[in-house]
């Protein structure tokens, strides 16, 4: 909890001197965004392969964007509307810890495309793809450091906060190096400069919006200066402060941001979803959705390249898969911008950095429980594309008796007069439920026994008596439509 007072602190001082931004700003409600790590997702393009090592999870495997725009008719048939990518900048070239920069995190030169990846022309098809298919495209940019052996740091020494710097400062996250990269310093104009023309230029080849890197560590005076350009401009900007929790989220959506992630929600999902946690962890911070400005914003997800596989939170691989298809069907029935990993979609396992960037595998490479995980993804997105409550509709908890809070968690979406009851059951035996609508807080007519909404899942709810009655299956997220 400590990281939530020092923000509000720094940030109302910061905020005295300009306005916060008062216009809404851009929109990805509705959308769902696939995130790609291109070295990681498929070979387009075998020429550009210099230093490819795939039994080598720290050299580069040959992924890029010929093959990204290849596989835009496998993540549109998913289901997705948006690919966010992690870099695809010019890299420095020598390695660090005996790792390549295939990750992207590592830039030499911001307005470049790294050679493993393409060029600027390989780039401009890519989005020309991308656009032809109605999709949305969120650029990572980094805008806190440079990679260990850029050119660019032995160049302009004074862009970059040094030991003297580091040890000066009362704001060690910003001011300090992060894990010892080169740490740019916001405040020089002319690294404000490059900055600020680095968006610009991404712009101008048509993104939609921007993933930033480790704002946590960025001078906060600058980031409230790009926040402006970015909502100017229509950019929709999408912030990345590791474990930020609603409260995080909520005080950067007031100062410009339209979204961050929900890490909070991330690692309640791991620990009640796939772990043996109670639900209530997760209920708590749904709770703390109501903070936010702009809920339908938030960024929701069960996985990154930064943490461990949702899947790997079971020790057994079969076990990992079943709540994986809990994780996707319950994630998809939140209120916010779902965002899934490469490979989620399957279950792929893998522990923390770089096990957790294995190669994707297509439809060809599947085991048929790995198929079987696949159809419950797509028919959890299309249930949510198809349904204006889940997609855009206001999400309300309902209060679940305490003795049935660990296992019940009960939700309704409304949009536009229509209304679905969501349910995650959290017991590993399936259980009939019956509940006094006056207790839950919610009207509701009589209804003959309703089906759940996804496929192939034995859910049901019915009303009648004044109770809500609900059959649910063990370790499961389902979703009604309630008259
Ligand atoms: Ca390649
Ligand atoms: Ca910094």
């Amino acid at each position: 909890m400590h990281h939530l007072i020092l923000p509000a602190l720094l940030l109302a001082s910061a905020a005295s001197a300009q306005a916060a931004p008062t216009s809404t700003g851009p929109s990805f409600e509705g959308q769902i965004i696939y995130q790609v790590m291109p070295d990681r997702f498929f070979d387009g393009d075998p020429s550009n392969n210099a230093g490819v090592d795939r039994a080598n999870l720290r050299a580069w495997h040959g992924g890029d964007l010929a093959g990204l725009t290849q596989k835009l008719p496998y993540i549109q048939k998913l289901g997705a509307t948006a690919i966010w990518m992690t870099p695809i900048y010019r890299q420095q070239t020598a390695k660090s810890f005996d790792t390549a920069a295939y990750h992207g995190y590592w830039p030499a030169d911001f307005r470049q495309v790294d050679p493993h990846f393409g060029s600027m022309a390989t780039f401009d098809t890519f989005m020309k793809a991308a656009k032809g298919a109605g999709m949305k495209v969120v650029l990572d940019q980094v805008i806190n450091h440079y990679g260990y052996e850029a050119p660019a740091v032995k160049a302009n020494p004074g862009w970059f906060n040094g030991k003297a710097q580091c040890d000066a400062t009362k704001n060690k996250d910003v001011d300090c190096p992060l894990a010892g990269l080169p740490d740019l310093r916001q405040s020089v104009p002319a690294v404000r400069q490059q900055l600020f023309g680095n968006g610009d230029f991404w712009r101008a080849r048509g993104v939609d919006g921007f993933r930033y890197d480790a704002i946590k560590h960025v001078e906060r005076p600058f980031l409230l200066d790009l926040l402006k350009k970015d909502r100017a401009a229509g950019t929709w900007t999408l912030g990345e402060w590791y474990d930020a929790d609603a409260g995080t989220v909520a005080e950067w959506q007031k100062q410009g941001f339209d979204s961050l992630f929900l890490f909070s929600l991330q690692a309640a999902m791991r620990g009640s979803v796939m772990g043996a946690s109670s639900l209530v962890n997760v209920r708590e911070v749904l709770r703390r959705s109501d903070e936010l400005a702009r809920p339908g914003e938030v960024a929701l997800f069960l996985d990154n390249h930064d943490v461990p596989r949702f899947s790997q939170g079971s020790f057994f691989e079969d076990e990992g898969q079943a709540r994986t298809k809990y994780g996707l069907r319950a994630l998809l029935t939140l209120r916010g911008v779902p965002v899934l990993y490469q490979g989620t979609e399957i279950a792929m396992r893998g522990g923390a950095d770089p096990d957790n960037r294995r190669d994707m595998r297509f439809e060809s490479q599947w085991t048929p429980a790995e198929k079987a995980v696949y159809n419950v993804a797509r028919d959890a997105i299309a249930v949510r594309k198809a349904s204006p409550p889940l997609s855009r509709g206001t999400q309300t908890l309902l209060p679940v008796p305490d003795r049935q809070a660990d296992d019940l968690l009960l939700l309704t979406r409304e949009q536009g007069g229509q209304r679905v009851l969501v349910a995650w059951h959290n017991g590993l035996k399936r259980q009939s439920y019956s509940l006094k609508l006056s207790t839950l807080g919610i009207k509701a007519n009589a209804q003959d026994v309703t089906k759940t909404l996804f496929a192939g899942q034995d859910a049901k709810v019915s009303v009648k008596g004044g109770y809500l009655h609900l059959s649910l299956p063990p370790k499961d997220a389902a979703a009604f439509v309630l008259r």
